[in-house]
């Protein structure tokens, strides 16, 4: 009996005297093992044969090699490495051809970089996205591509992680030649270039780095101008070394340094958690219980009920997707002002570069404004974005019930108030569903997504769908107060009130965060979105907040009036310490009785954090979301919690959820806040030496 063989992803046919080697690991081509052995196998022995004049390297499927293996990562490497398969490439003495349709990614970028000649059809797209995970391109990736592209254009691509197009490709140099098709054109052209010689190597020539060299700060300069977005990363320090490295030394010495950095950022917690939040993000695409077969309905129109920040930012997000939409207001002022401020975004956006001011003219002619309801009876979703109260919403609700066709699909952008009894105003629950947009709305990529008891499977995958069109990153949750992000915060933001009145000031609440890694504090954030917007909410639960609320009192409504938190400069939007705030503090802590303290930063960072943690258990344990990866992502794509170090539950899980429990009863028993007891969840699983995501996270 033989034992069963696997057939290698890597196989090759002839077209008279060339051979096409093709890859075939689905879904995206990555570099496995496997994919490296089949290589190496096929390119000796197409090396060997004499009839071979020339060899197309091209893969099935949707795309050219995404990239390594990512979850071979942080695994003891099975020889051959890709370096050790490009170098055998290097070392041909007949012509290999890259030919890439999809994308060329990563270590799939660096394969086509170390061939002779590269060639794409026009919808290809190329980037070194290994910054998002933590690591950098370590085949080669950092040396070969600034001598092809120069310097600055090859370390964006590199830092950002972004891709670029075909035609910018070619017109850079990366790509030979723009191919109709794959089959026979990449063929005739591997043909036309087999007796070249010598053979093309981006290695053996400098390229565009004397350009570089002739001006030695410009390196500098933009380490510099990345340093603001870099922050706390890793990988992007490290691709400038790499960089420095390409001018400074040899090839092959270069590429030495570029390996034992790779190695250096493969192994660091940083990377381990970008990884992490890689497959959680693909993950929180996949809803239990909803199949993947589930039919999606298209969404060709759109309309958006309320045209204030969110309506405006929602229906931005439409149009960016070539959807028409309708912006229906009450009053033609407000209409008015709405229309204004989406065009005055879009001229912005046009005039920093983000778009074309042709593109944008079109963008903004996509949304129609209106003042009549009935205005949305042609949409395939309505998406309500009006002022934050039951009554208004049900009422509203269920006129469009009346108005729009049986199968349109009636989303609110509620942050706060049950999704189900909106619903419960229609004749069609199962068509009702919660899309919880962040502010800016056409900015922020996350996208919650309120799935109400009644809500069916084809409008949660119909919106799932939207999500990812509207380039948003959609997580669903169930129904609650504050849904999964705004309800942690919640908890945040109790203890920013707590502590500021035991001793802490906001310079130092803020510094806790941005050291973790937060873009902003809570103090300047609230300051931002308006000191007034919190405290309506309060009032609407019937709750005081000491400070916030004699801010407020003071007429402190935050950056906009200059003064909240902070102070702040005109036209500026660094916030300033103000000793009045530290005296408004004062007098609320001296009317509570309370003696002020300082506070230690670590201490501070747990009060903050820990508390969310408890709140996402009870989250979890309630069902409301369905894993503790989306939790993360939540934290991720609305909040800016910092990706290296993995979101909430990632980071609890690293802390140890014992260390968390112990930290949240000590706090419990001090501050006799029964909001801070541990969690059910929380306790079992620290008592049983578990985290949320697993035995080890
Ligand atoms: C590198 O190359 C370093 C080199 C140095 C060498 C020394 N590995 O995103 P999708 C899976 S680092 C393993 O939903 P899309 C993914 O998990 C790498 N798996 O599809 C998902 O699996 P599931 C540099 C991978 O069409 C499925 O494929 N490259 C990998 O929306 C489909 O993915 C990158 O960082 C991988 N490399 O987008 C590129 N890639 O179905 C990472 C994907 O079981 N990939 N999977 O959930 C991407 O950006 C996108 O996947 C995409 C396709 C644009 C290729």
């Amino acid at each position: 009996m033989t034992s069963p063989v696997t057939p290698s992803p890597v196989t090759s046919r002839r077209s008279g005297d060339i051979a096409v080697v093709i890859i075939d690991n689905p879904p995206v081509n990555a570099l496995g093992h496997k994919v490296r052995a089949g290589l190496a196998t096929e390119l000796a022995a197409l090396e060997a044969d004499a009839t071979v004049a020339a060899v197309v390297l091209a893969c099935a499927g949707r795309t050219f090699v995404a990239g390594a293996d990512i979850t071979e990562f942080g695994k003891p490497l099975e020889p051959p490495g890709l370096h050790e398969v490009i170098a055998q490439i290097g070392r041909m003495t007949k012509p290999v051809v890259a030919a890439i349709h999809g994308t060329a990614l990563g270590g799939g970028l660096e394969l086509a970089l170390g061939c002779h000649y590269r060639v794409a059809v026009a919808t290809a797209q190329f980037g070194l996205p290994e910054v998002k995970l933590g690591i950098l391109p370590g085949a080669g990736g950092t040396q070969r591509l600034p001598r092809v592209l120069g310097v600055i254009p090859a370390l964006e691509i590199m830092t950002t992680g972004d891709f670029i197009g075909a035609d910018k490709a070619l017109a850079g140099g990366l790509i030979q030649r723009i191919l109709p098709d794959l089959d026979q054109a990449a063929v005739d052209f591997a043909r036309e270039i087999a007796a070249a010689r010598p053979l093309p190597l981006i290695e053996a020539s400098d390229g565009k780095l004397a350009e570089a060299r002739a001006n030695p700060g410009l390196i500098d300069e933009f380490a510099r101008s990345i340093a603001r977005r870099s922050r706390g990363f890793r990988a992007p320090g490290a691709i400038i070394d790499c960089v420095k490295a390409a001018l400074a030394k040899p090839f092959a010495d270069g590429l030495a340094y570029e390996r034992e950095r790779f190695m250096e950022l493969v192994q660091s917690p940083e990377s381990a958690a970008q990884r992490y939040a890689f497959f959680a993000e693909r993950e929180a695409g996949k809803v239990p219980g909803l199949p993947s077969d589930t039919p999606v309905r298209p969404i060709r129109r759109a309309a958006v009920i309320g045209a204030g920040t969110m309506g405006g930012g929602i229906a931005m997000n439409f149009a960016n997707a070539g959807i028409p939409v309708t912006l229906i207001e009450t009053g033609a002022e407000a209409l008015e002002r709405g229309l204004k401020t989406i065009r005055a975004n879009y001229e912005a956006t046009a005039k920093r570069g983000g778009i074309t001011p042709a593109d944008a003219e079109a963008r903004f002619a996509r949304i129609t404004g209106s003042l009549k309801l009935e205005d949305a009876a042609e949409a395939d979703i309505v998406t309500e974005a009006v002022f934050e109260e039951m009554g208004l919403k049900k009422d509203l609700f269920g006129k469009l019930d009346r108005i729009v066709r049986a199968d349109a699909i009636l989303a609110t952008n509620t942050s706060t108030l049950d999704v189900n009894e909106i619903a419960a105003a229609t004749s069609r629950p199962e068509r009702v569903l919660g899309t919880h947009y962040f502010s800016p709305a056409n900015v922020m990529k996350l996208l919650e997504i309120v799935r109400g008891t009644a809500t069916a499977p084809d409008v949660l995958a119909t919106a799932m769908a939207m999500a990812r069109k509207l380039k948003k990153v959609p997580v669903v949750v169930g129904v609650c107060y504050g849904f999964v992000g705004n309800r942690m915060l919640h908890r945040r933001a109790s203890q920013v009130e707590s502590l500021l009145l035991e001793g802490a000031s906001p310079a130092e609440l803020d510094q806790a965060l941005l050291d973790f890694g937060f873009p902003m504090g809570p103090c300047a954030m609230a300051d931002l979105a308006g000191i007034d917007v919190g405290w309506r909410i309060r009032q609407g639960l019937g709750i005081r907040d000491e400070v916030s609320d004699r801010l407020y009192e003071a007429g402190r409504l935050g950056q906009k009036t200059g003064a909240g938190f902070f102070r702040y400069e005109p036209g500026n939007r660094a916030p300033i310490p103000d000793p009045a705030v530290d005296a408004i503090i004062a007098a609320a802590a001296a009317a509570k009785g309370i003696d002020r303290r300082s506070i230690p930063q670590d201490e501070i960072l747990a009060r903050l954090l820990y508390p969310m943690v408890n709140e996402a258990a009870h989250i979890l344990e309630e069902g409301i979301a369905s894993r503790a990866s989306d939790i993360d992502i939540v934290w991720f794509y609305g909040y800016g919690w910092p990706v290296y170090r993995g979101g909430p539950m990632y980071w609890a899980d690293h802390i140890g959820l014992e260390t968390i429990r112990a930290g949240l009863q000590k706090m419990t028993d001090r501050l006799s806040d029964a909001r801070l007891k541990p969690a059910p969840l929380l306790a079992r699983l620290a008592a049983e030496g578990r985290g949320f995501l697993g035995p080890k996270a």
